[in-house]
């Protein structure tokens, strides 16, 4: 039995690791959570009040944070401003919350001592090209692209640095693009699902050629949790899945799981700087920690993702105007 901290745990995947973690293990989980745009209180309806609490509040907030360490066995970061869109037209946030407010949780963690564990992404690698045979590796060189990327590279390396220069006990994990109940509606598969719900057409950016390696929330959730019991310290773990597939594929799966022409999209403005191709090579994390994902039927999934999203309208129906209103200013 643990006390847990975990930063950003009202959004997309700190919430799954949250229930993940209050349904498989005894842990004590308490949340950090700024509760900005991005997260939802509703999305931790339902635990157990005596092994789970909400605290808002800001990871920048140095005593606040020292305070929560010092109640604490373990912290699992996720909190981050994640949406690359958002990061090409206002960057600041970014690098308050993800450069300086890791910073902020590392200097914590030199001074109390406690257990760290870093939330990535695959995109700290840049891209791959779309017939490259090549995936990401734990070796592969950081060479990210957008704002948000550069200051998620730029935070695994302020953890890299705290671990050698002062022996923080900590982990990262780098993950591919997460799915599943309870994402905001302006990231790609929510956003196309609650199009279709609501009679408009999904939006491919681009050629729409684009490939994302897609996994499982629960199946990311698991990969940290088997990180948190057996990673070794200052070692770095991908985390994936084996879900190679265009924005076309993607696009073409929800339409036909939702009773639409499944060439019923449209074409829009591309991304800036938008990568082309990410891929993840789990092998370390399979060999070394035994772990394997679950999910490994992606239509299935996607239609329970559908079936969550019709029945939980009242959560994404408050945001969705304002983010489509965002996407009319870019031409998206
Ligand atoms: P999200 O945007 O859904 O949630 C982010 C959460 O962090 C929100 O609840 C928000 O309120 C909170 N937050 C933001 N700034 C904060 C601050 N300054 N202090 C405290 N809380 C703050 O993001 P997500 O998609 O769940 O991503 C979570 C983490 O996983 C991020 O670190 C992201 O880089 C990483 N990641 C995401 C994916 C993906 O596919 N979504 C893949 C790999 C890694
Ligand atoms: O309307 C859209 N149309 C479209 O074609 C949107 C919102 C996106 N796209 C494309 C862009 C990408 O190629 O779909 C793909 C996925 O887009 P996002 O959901 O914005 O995800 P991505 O930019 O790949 O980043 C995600 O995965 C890695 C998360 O948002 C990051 O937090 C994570 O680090």
């Amino acid at each position: 039995m643990r006390r847990l901290l975990v930063t950003g745990g009202a959004g997309f995947i700190g919430s799954d690791f949250v229930h993940y973690v209050m349904e498989h293990t005894d842990d004590y989980v308490t949340v950090l959570d700024k509760l900005t745009y991005a997260g939802n209180a509703r999305s931790l309806d339902g635990l157990d009040p005596q092994r789970f609490r909400l605290v808002i509040g800001d990871i920048c907030d140095a005593p606040l944070v020292d305070r929560l360490f010092a109640e604490h066995d373990a912290v699992v970061h996720y909190a981050a401003e994640s949406h690359n869109d958002n990061s090409l037209t206002g960057p600041e946030p970014f690098v308050a919350t993800n450069v300086v407010g890791t910073f902020t949780l590392l200097e914590a963690a030199r001074r109390s001592g406690i257990r760290y564990h870093h939330i990535s992404t695959d995109e700290v690698y840049g891209d791959l090209e779309l017939d490259d045979p090549e995936r990401f590796t734990e070796q592969t060189p950081y060479n990210p692209s957008s704002p948000y990327s550069s200051t998620k590279a730029g935070s695994d390396l302020l953890v890299r640095a705290w671990v050698r220069s002062f022996g923080v006990a900590a982990t990262i994990s780098n993950c591919s693009n997460n799915y599943g109940p309870r994402q905001h509606v302006e990231k790609f598969i929510p956003r196309q699902i609650t199009n279709v719900i609501d009679g408009i057409r999904p939006r491919l950016y681009g050629d729409g050629r684009n490939v994302r390696d897609w996994i499982h929330a629960d199946d990311h959730s698991s990969a940290v949790l088997a990180i948190l019991d057996r990673g070794v310290i200052g070692e770095t773990y991908l985390i994936g899945a084996d879900g190679e597939k265009s924005n076309r594929e993607v696009v073409e799966i929800i339409l036909r799981a939702m009773d639409q022409p499944t060439d019923a999209y449209d074409l829009v403005t591309d991304r800036p700087g938008h990568d082309k191709r990410y891929a993840i090579d789990w092998t370390k994390i399979r060999d070394e920690l035994g772990w394997e994902p679950r999910y490994r039927h992606f239509e299935s999934g996607i239609a329970d993702t559908i079936a969550w999203y019709r029945a939980n309208e009242e959560w994404w129906r408050p945001q969705k105007a304002s983010t489509e209103a965002k996407y009319e200013l870019t031409g998206q």
